[in-house]
Parts: C-alpha cells; structure tokens; sequence
C-alpha cells in the first residue's frame, strides 16, 4: 500500500479508526457505514478534476466521465424520490441549507424552523449560525404531547408572514403532518421546505411515505440514513430548479466534488435495490424495540416515542444522569452516541438532559431485535455504573467481542 510507506502517521490513523469502527458500537444518529463500492467511487481519481458548470454547461473541458457520473447520480436521485429537479452538487447538508435559503429568499426575509432544542437543527435558525445573521428566523416547537405544535405554527404563520416555512429535524422523532404543513403554507402564501437530512434513507427505502411531492424544496445529506458519502443535494419542483442551480453554482460554491458526486450516483443505485428496502424497514422495527426496551427499563423517551430511527432520551430525568454524563460513559463502555438537549432543556448545550441514540448504522451491519435488546440492557447498566470505571471496562469488553461478531466490512 502505497499511504503506509509514504505516510506513516496517517495509515496509522486510518487504521485505528477502522479498529474503533469495528469494534465500537455506533450509536450517532447520523453516522453510517457506506459500501465498499461507495469508498471506492470517493478514493477515484474523479477527485482530480475541476468541473464548474452542470452536466453540457461546463466552464472546464474534459468533461466525458463528469458529465457521466453527474447525470447518473440526477437520474437515480430523480427515481427514488420522484423529483422534478435535483441538484447534487451541495457539499453537504448546512450548504444545502444555505444554497436552498439563498435561491429563495432576500436578507431580512422571514422564515418559520424548528427549535433546535425541540429537534430542529443549527442551520434552521439557531442564532449562532450565519443564516440567521442574513434572515429572520422565528421558531416553532412541539407542544406537551410531544408533537409538532401545528396550532401554534399556524398562529405563527399568520402572525409573521414568512416567505419560507422550514420543516426538518436532527433529533425530533415524530412523523411529520405533510399535509397540514403543507396546507399552512398555502395559507400564508410561502414556500415550503423539508430538510429531510435525517429520514432520507427511510424514505428511499419507503419505510416512510415521499415527503417530496408535497414540498417546494426538499434538502437532504446522503451520509445518513441514506448510507452514501458525505455529502447534501437539494430537490425542488421545476419553478424552483433555475434558482437553485444558481445558488448552488455561481452563487454559493466552486467546483463540485466530482468524486462525491460518483459515491453519491453508487450510493443512490443501492438504494434502489429490494434489498435497501429491507434495510429501511429493518430499521424502523429495530427503533421501536429500542423504544420499548429503554422505556421498560424506566428512561423517559422525550416526544413519547419514534417513527423514525432514533430516540431522544432524558437520561437527567430518568435517571439523574446528565447527557454528559451519560455520553461519557458510555464511551468508556464501546458505545457512541451524543449528548443532546431536550425540548426547553434548562441545561447547557455542553452539559444538556439528553442522549439521542439512533440504530441505522447498527441496522447496517445486520443487528436486529434480539441485539437490540442486548444493547438496551447494555445501555440500562452503563447508565448505573457511570462512576465505576472498573464495571464500565468490563462491558467494554462484552460489546467489543459482540461487535467484533459483525463486521463493518464482511470479507467477500
Ligand atoms: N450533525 C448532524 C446530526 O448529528 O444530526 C446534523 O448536522
């Protein structure tokens, strides 16, 4: 291998990482395990070339395997999600966010997004971010039950006038309403949004119902549940696909990562497959065990529940424990997941009540109810014994000879 003999220190990096991914147990609800064929497609010398422009429009010549590889990825994007227009170009999902916001909207424009406490995400508005420096966003939030406040996103809507009403989560767990947010956006007169970064691979495996023929711009990554690279791409009815293609390019970014974009055309064509479908579904079962598991164990589930892939647990609430705590733990145990606040958590971002755990990369290494139940227990005593370094090594070694039992990369 020619990275071990000209670079010692980074093969040596990149092999303690595959180390930790195969012996770990991976709990981030945003992480995944992309195929080998993904890997190979992000390692090919695509990376070498400069590609400005769309596929026939370029500003670069040599453009044949480019233009290839873009349309395909289009192409499969277009069939699994039945879009109108779809731009794959976004480097990942907060430029996504940005391009979509920056082709629709003036500074100063209103936006409805979600709390990022109550599930929503960074790039919808949170102050810290440059968005909401240029627009101005107004938050909803979920109401006692746990769901999405629709009375008060209207009262909202009515109230503010956006021109843009933004859906989408990183921590919510609660199917959306697609046609009362829809339906409210018609009322007001904006454009609606759904940030679906979470949830895509759900959806491509139809495990979730298409949220994109209801919306006017769908932005998603593809690292998520999804399984492809690192990356974003936006969706949008044709009224929509000039502006955004211009705001993608010249207006946001340079070149295209033209090897991310062939992982993502492998990415899309597995979940094409029957088999992604599986996956999806598989998922889905594997949450709601965690769901009745964690909760016979006595953690409270914040937003009653899933439909999804992850779960949002108060961990302060339930055990007394904080989401540092807890992370901390568990990470001394061979499990990774994130603190995470809770909605109006009266604790620090840094120190929050939460932990959210999501199953998709466990799914994808072929784990199903019966592991899951194991995990959930593991979780229940690492909780326990968060002080007793001496019990928290012992699991470790319980979850690192399990996880060793499902390889990340099978040998074929
Ligand atoms: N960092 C991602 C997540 O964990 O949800 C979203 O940006």
């Amino acid at each position: 291998m020619e990275l071990k003999k000209q670079d010692k220190q980074i093969y040596s990096a990149i092999t303690g990482e595959i180390k930790r991914q195969q012996e770990g147990m991976e709990l981030i609800a945003s992480e995944n395990y992309v195929s080998r064929a993904v890997l190979e497609a992000l390692g090919s010398v695509f990376t070498n070339k400069y590609s400005e422009g769309y596929p026939g429009k370029r500003y670069y010549g040599g453009q044949d395997f480019t233009d290839v590889v873009e349309t395909l990825a289009i192409e499969r994007a277009k069939k699994i999600f039945g879009a109108e227009h779809v731009n794959v170009q976004p480097h990942s999902g907060a430029p996504a966010n940005m391009i979509a916001y920056n082709a629709v909207l003036q500074p100063g424009d209103t936006v409805l997004g979600m709390d990022l406490s109550h599930g929503g995400h960074l790039t919808h508005g949170h102050p810290l971010t440059l968005s909401a420096q240029i627009y101005n966003f107004v938050g909803y939030k979920t109401n006692q039950a746990g769901e999405i406040d629709y009375e008060q996103l209207e009262k909202l809507a009515l109230k503010h006038k956006p021109k843009l009403i933004l859906a989408g989560f990183s921590a919510y767990t609660r199917q959306l309403d697609y046609k009362k947010f829809q339906a409210i956006a018609k009322k007001v007169g904006a454009i609606s949004m759904f940030d679906i970064a979470h949830i895509a691979g759900l959806i491509a495996g139809k495990a979730i119902e298409n949220p994109v023929p209801y919306f006017d711009i769908v932005t998603t990554t593809t690292h998520k549940t999804l399984r492809g690279p690192r990356g974003g791409m936006i969706m949008c009815k044709q009224a929509f696909a000039k502006a955004i293609d211009k705001s993608a390019f010249p207006g946001f970014q340079g070149g295209p990562h033209m090897n991310n974009i062939a992982a993502k055309a492998v990415a899309f064509g597995e979940a094409l497959k029957p088999t992604f479908k599986s996956y999806a579904k598989q998922v889905i079962k594997n949450a709601k065990i965690l769901e009745i598991e964690l909760t016979k164990r006595g953690f409270k589930l914040m937003f009653g529940g899933t439909d999804y892939h992850m779960v949002l647990v108060d961990v302060m609430g339930s055990k007394g424990v904080t989401g540092k705590q807890a992370e901390y733990a568990l990470d001394e145990a061979g499990i990774t997941v994130n603190k995470n606040m809770i909605p109006d958590d009266p604790r620090s971002p840094m120190d929050p009540s939460g932990i959210r755990i999501g199953v998709q990369a466990v799914t994808s290494r072929g784990m199903k109810e019966k592991e899951i139940k194991m995990i959930a227990g593991w979780i229940e005593e690492i909780i326990i014994a968060h002080n007793d370094k001496k019990m928290l090594t012992q699991i470790k070694k319980k979850v690192t000879a399990f996880c060793k039992k499902y390889p990340i990369y099978p040998k074929v």
